[in-house]
C-alpha cells in the first residue's frame, strides 16, 4: 500500500487550539490578521508570530528594525518591495519568499507594489548563539520553490521536506513551511518530526472545512489557526468539502526552549538584553550603525 494516501498506516497529532485570526492595524494604515501572537509562542516555540497582510498604496510597513529572529514573507497576490539600510533592495511577487535573518540589526521598509497585496509574514526565533549573526536574506522566486503533486494534492515546498522532495532554503532554526491544495473530498498525510511543534492556517476552504487530526474533526474554514499536540507520526487533514478546494500552510519547527522576551520587534532571552538592543538602536551601535543615516526612498 502507498505510503501516503492511506490514513490508516499513521496516527495523526490532534488539534488542540483553534486560533480566528482577527483584523488589527499595523505598520502605517496596514490591516493584518493575526493568527500567531505572544498567547501562542509557547506552545509554538520557536514560532513568534503569523500575521496574514492584506495592504494597498499609500498603506504599508515603512522603515522599522528587526532584532533576534527571521522573518518570511511569502506572497499570495501582487507583490512587496523591500528596502534595508544594507542596501538590499527587491521587490516578490505572487509565490515567491523572501526568508530574511534579521539577527543583530535590519532596518528595513516593506511597501506595497500593485493594488491589491496579500501574503503570510512568519516570525521564526532565533536561538541565543544566533540572535546576534550578520543579517542575512534569501530569495526565492515562485520558480525555484519545489512543487509535487499525487492523488488531488498539490505541495509547494518552502521549507523542508514533502513528497520526496526538498526546499533550498536554509533554516537556522529547523522548519517546516508547506503551502497544500487539496481537491475536493481528498485525504492527506504529512510527517511531522516528533518533537517539533507543528500548526496550519487555513488560506482557503468551501462549505463543510477543514478536518485536521480525524475525519470527524470538527471543520475549520479559512483565517484559522489550528495548533497541533505533540507527538506522533504528523499530521492528517480531510478536505470536507466536495466542491471546492482547500488551501492551508502547514508549519512545523524545532523548538528553541530558551525564554523569550519581546519589546515590538526586537526579541531576546532576557529584559537586559531588550534594554541593550533599544540603546543600540537609538545610538546605533552594535549592528544598527547606519540608523542614524538611512532613510528608505
Ligand atoms: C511590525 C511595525 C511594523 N506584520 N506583515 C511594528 F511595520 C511591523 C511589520 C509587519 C509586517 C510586514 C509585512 Cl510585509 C507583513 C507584517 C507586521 O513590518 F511587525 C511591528 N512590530
Ligand atoms: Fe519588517
Amino acid at each position: 500500500m502507498s505510503s501516503s494516501s492511506s490514513s490508516q498506516n499513521f496516527v495523526s497529532r490532534s488539534v488542540i487550539k483553534k486560533v480566528f485570526a482577527k483584523l488589527q492595524k499595523e505598520g502605517d494604515g496596514a490591516v493584518v490578521r493575526r493568527g500567531i501572537s505572544r498567547s501562542e509562542q509557547k506552545l509554538l516555540d520557536p514560532f513568534l508570530m503569523l500575521d496574514e497582510f492584506s495592504v494597498s498604496p499609500p498603506a504599508g510597513f515603512p522603515d522599522h528594525p528587526h532584532r533576534g529572529f527571521e522573518t518570511v514573507t511569502y506572497v499570495l497576490e501582487g507583490g512587496i518591495t523591500h528596502q534595508d539600510f544594507k542596501g538590499h533592495k527587491g521587490t516578490i511577487y505572487a509565490g515567491d519568499v523572501q526568508w530574511m535573518t534579521a539577527g543583530r540589526g535590519i532596518i528595513h521598509s516593506e511597501m506595497p507594489e500593485e493594488e491589491v497585496n496579500k501574503g503570510l509574514q512568519l516570525w521564526i526565533n532565533l536561538s541565543s548563539n544566533e540572535k546576534m549573526i550578520e543579517p542575512n536574506y534569501q530569495e526565492l522566486s515562485s520558480s525555484d520553490i519545489p512543487k509535487a503533486e499525487q492523488n488531488g494534492v498539490q505541495v509547494k515546498v518552502i521549507a523542508g521536506e514533502s513528497m520526496g522532495i526538498h526546499s533550498p532554503v536554509y533554516t537556522r532554526t529547523p522548519t517546516m513551511f508547506l503551502d497544500f491544495t487539496l481537491e475536493p473530498g481528498v485525504q492527506f498525510h504529512q510527517n511531522v518530526p516528533e518533537s517539533w511543534n507543528a500548526f496550519a492556517y487555513v488560506l482557503e476552504s468551501g462549505e463543510g472545512g477543514a478536518a485536521f487530526g480525524s475525519s470527524n474533526a470538527s471543520p475549520v474554514s479559512a483565517h484559522n489557526v489550528v495548533v497541533f499536540g505533540q507527538g506522533n507520526d504528523g499530521v492528517s487533514v480531510w478536505n470536507k468539502s466536495s466542491s471546492k478546494k482547500l488551501r492551508f500552510v502547514l508549519i512545523a519547527g524545532e523548538p528553541i526552549g530558551e525564554p523569550v522576551v519581546q519589546y515590538g520587534p526586537f526579541v531576546m532571552n532576557t529584559q537586559a538584553e531588550i534594554d541593550m538592543t533599544i540603546e543600540d538602536y537609538h545610538y546605533g551601535k552594535n549592528g544598527f550603525e547606519m540608523a542614524k543615516y538611512w532613510r528608505s526612498q
